[in-house]
């Protein structure tokens, strides 16, 4: 391909204006380009490998039956990143506590290392999610949890890896936003969505209305609102909801929308984690223009308590996340 930016070529070219003098930056971005690519490897095997699907008989701390590429796709990203020892500890969905890795290491990284899993049987897109953070305690220590349970606005880079018609991986160190098409007949990525912006205006709401009995008086004026026949202001609006996050955020982050998980009153916290769903996306949404709440406050200000803590998560553009955030402060 004729003058197209490989992602090695740009994680190169970002380490001069991430000041990453050592290098450690990169090669930690390199590591999750690797796993990124065995990972989709079996993705797209998936259907053939029934040794590989269906659950692998055990349940992580969500209570979930884990499928054997979750487990599959958690052991690889684990492996790429111990194998470069940047990293002081890794927090997974797919593990209990955090594990300490190298103490010389001085970034922390959340996974969820493939979210998504119940749609792997039935071949809709599903997507690795990360966050990354330098360490708080001193270098040459072990790793602690306070390590882990820092405030979105201190991250230093997230991105997601959506495994669709098309792989993809997504992510920003606070330059703004760039998407990378993988090639997989010669394993390289490609710089396809330079510096990503979201409309600030979206037509497409995405949630599981099968819950809106559920939800609060604001979030289900905000889905009548969306459905409310109004010419002048283009509605009723599209509601598309893939049922995995990562491509749901995909979609509204090119063409605009809302993703909504809220709380519910068998879940009051809400179904998504904050330290390795709501936070990278939050990221990554704000560094393209957009916004994430948990309906009162900026996702990213959110003091974490636990690792896997849930918060109930609106993300997408502007003026809609704006929109349903006045509809619950008048609740
Ligand atoms: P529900 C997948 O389990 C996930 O974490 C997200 O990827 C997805 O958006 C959501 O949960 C779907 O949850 O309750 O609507 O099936």
């Amino acid at each position: 391909m004729e003058n197209v930016k490989t992602l090695g070529e740009f994680i190169i070219e970002q380490q001069s204006d991430f000041s990453d003098s050592t290098g450690e930056f990169s090669s930690l971005l390199s590591a999750i380009r690797l796993a990124s690519k065995v990972v989709n490897q079996q993705v797209n095997k998936a259907g053939l490998m029934s040794h590989i699907l269906g659950s692998a008989g055990e349940q992580n701390i969500q209570g979930e039956e884990q499928q054997k590429l979750d487990v599959f796709a958690n052991n690889q990203f684990i492996k790429a990143l111990v194998g470069r020892r940047v990293i002081c500890g890794i927090a997974s969905e797919e593990n209990d506590d955090y594990i300490p890795i190298n103490n010389n290491g001085r970034y922390i990284i959340a996974m969820d290392p493939l979210d998504g899993s119940s749609n792997i049987d039935v071949n809709v897109s599903i997507g690795t999610i990360f966050s990354i953070y330098q360490r708080i305690t001193p270098i040459g220590q072990q790793v602690r949890a306070e390590d882990f349970l820092q405030k979105g606005t201190r991250q230093v880079a997230a991105g997601y890896v959506i495994y669709g018609s098309s792989t993809m991986l997504v992510y920003t160190t606070g330059n703004g936003v760039n998407g990378f098409t993988y090639d997989p007949g010669i394993g390289v990525y490609f710089l396809s969505h330079p510096d990503m912006k979201i409309p600030a205006a979206g037509k497409i709401y995405s949630i599981n209305e099968g819950n809106i009995n559920k939800c609060s008086a604001g979030v289900k004026q905000y889905v009548e609102y969306c459905k409310h026949v109004d010419a002048a202001t283009k509605r009723p609006y599209t509601g598309r909801y893939i049922g995995s996050l990562v491509a749901d955020f995909h979609r509204n982050l090119i063409k605009g929308g809302i993703y909504m998980y809220p709380a519910t009153t068998d879940a009051p916290k809400g179904k998504l984690r904050l330290l390795y769903e709501c936070n990278p996306l939050a990221f990554i949404v704000e560094q393209a223009g957009g916004k994430a709440s948990d309906g009162h406050r900026r996702i990213m200000e959110i003091e974490p308590t636990d690792l896997h803590q849930r918060v109930p998560f609106f993300v997408g553009s502007q003026s809609m996340v704006d929109k349903v955030g006045d509809l619950i402060s008048q609740e």
